[in-house]
């Protein structure tokens, strides 16, 4: 089997007309399609970025708002200038786009315009038949951002073909001899808030380290027999910058929260000199265990939302006993109080180091944000902690962020 035809869609900056590439996202993932969403109001720079890194074969605009002659036009130069102009641009937008308009536009290398009228299926099929045929030789990477979104292309394509998972390696075959790339899990249930979290995160690494590279392998399921909505980057502010290397990935049809093609490509993103390595998961269940398999990551972070139900729920959630850090997330909530308490007293079962953290992550300058990204940065050496786990003369260091909120 081969991997299903891979496209970014986004609508450009200064304009929120989002429904119409909404509908058209859906119908493209019913084609079998993987579509990266990038969101709206995006510039050419973000736009050309995320194609790169996405390796995707085109980039669909949707544009309402006018200036679109000048903008496609740009996406289409600024992919030639950086080597990758074997990504194709396409879109449409109703009637502000008219006929004349996009002459003008396939004169400057737009491959398709599509206008009011068109059905969804004609527009899926488009992309299947022209984005959809396996890639023919590729010229010589000109940027290290696109050589190594080639090669994860590679590894998901043969991962696809032989369908086999490359996750029979150990985390210690993982690590090439020099890198000291942190990789770091985030796990959880969906719409717990791990993205808007994590992007909070890389906004902290940026500022904080102004030289590091963060790599983020994002995880959003397939739908089962078609494509994929991987949404992540839509969420993602901080993170669209250039010391950021993202990539999505769709589950393709394997349980627990990864892609068989997941530790392929985090061998290669550790080995391609990054700082940190962050992974999130799709949205588990609760008896998820998506990192232990082969201790593929340092440190795992499990998310969780205040409103999971009863207490007893907690005694199902396999990742509580297993995560290094648990954060509750969403403690503007009303439940959360009573939440974090309950939590704190279940991973008291546990009897190991483990850490409680409560944050609100849409919250700007959050401090629970600030207090995660201590423990996880090489400031907070949670690895060491978690390591020498078993100190009889240790306290349990996740009870001090608790007593600190209390006294308030
Ligand atoms: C719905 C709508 C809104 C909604 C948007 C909701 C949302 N979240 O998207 C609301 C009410 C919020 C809105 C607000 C505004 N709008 Co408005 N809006 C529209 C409207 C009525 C429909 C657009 C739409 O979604 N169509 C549905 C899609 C599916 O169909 P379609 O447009 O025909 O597209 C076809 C193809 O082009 C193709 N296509 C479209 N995109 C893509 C992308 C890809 C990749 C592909 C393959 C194909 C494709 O798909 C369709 C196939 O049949 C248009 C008028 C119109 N009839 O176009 C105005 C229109 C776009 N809006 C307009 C304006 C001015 C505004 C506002 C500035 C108004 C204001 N003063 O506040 C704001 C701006 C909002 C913002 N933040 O950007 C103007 C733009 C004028 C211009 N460019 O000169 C328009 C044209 C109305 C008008 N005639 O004045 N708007």
């Amino acid at each position: 089997m081969a991997s299903p035809p891979r496209i970014l869609t986004a609508v450009p900056i200064c304009d929120g007309h989002d429904s119409a590439i909404n509908t058209i996202n859906l119908e493209f993932i019913r084609h079998g399609i993987e579509v990266i969403y990038l969101g709206y109001h995006r510039s050419v720079g973000d736009i050309v970025r995320a194609a790169i890194q996405e390796d995707v074969r085109a980039i669909g605009i949707s544009s309402y708002n006018g200036g679109h002659i000048e903008f496609f036009a740009d996406v289409v130069k600024q992919l030639k200038k950086e080597g990758a102009d074997d990504i194709k641009v396409f879109g449409g937008g109703g009637g502000t786009i008219t006929h004349i308009d996009a002459a003008a536009m396939e004169r400057q290398g737009v491959e398709k315009i599509f206008f009011a009228g068109t059905s969804l299926s004609e527009m899926a099929e488009y992309v299947s038949k022209n984005y959809g045929k396996p890639r023919g030789k590729r010229s010589r990477a000109k940027t290290r951002d696109i050589e190594l979104a080639r090669k994860l292309t590679e590894i998901e394509d043969r991962s696809a073909k032989s369908k086999r998972s490359t996750s029979n390696v150990q985390r210690s075959t993982l690590k090439g001899g020099k890198s000291s790339a942190r990789v770091i899990g985030f796990t959880g249930p969906g719409g717990a808030g791990k993205t808007t979290l994590i992007d909070e995160l890389v906004l902290r690494f940026l500022l904080q380290y102004p030289k590091a590279r963060i790599a983020i392998l994002s995880h959003d399921p397939s739908v089962i027999g078609e494509g994929a909505l991987l949404g992540d980057r839509a969420t993602m502010i901080n993170s669209q910058n250039d010391r950021v290397f993202m990539r999505s990935m769709a589950t393709r049809g394997q349980a627990g929260g990864l892609s068989p093609a997941t530790e392929g490509c985090l061998r290669e993103l550790i080995n391609a000199g990054f700082d940190y390595v962050i992974i999130e998961t799709v949205g588990t269940g609760q008896e998820a265990m998506p990192f232990q398999k082969n201790g593929i990551v340092d440190l795992t972070v499990l998310v969780m939302n205040p409103d999971y139900g009863a207490r007893l729920q907690l005694q199902k959630i396999v990742m509580l006993d297993l995560a290094d850090i648990v954060v509750v997330n969403k403690t503007d909530q009303a439940r959360a109080r009573a939440a974090v308490l309950e939590i704190e007293r279940r991973l008291d079962q546990n009897r190991r180091p483990q850490q409680l953290v409560a944050s609100v992550a849409k919250r700007h300058r959050d401090p629970g944000v600030d207090e995660l990204f201590g423990l996880i940065s090489n400031n907070g050496n949670v690895a060491a902690l978690v390591s020498s786990a078993g100190s009889k003369n240790r306290r349990s260091p996740r009870r001090a962020p608790l007593q600190r909120r209390r006294k308030k």
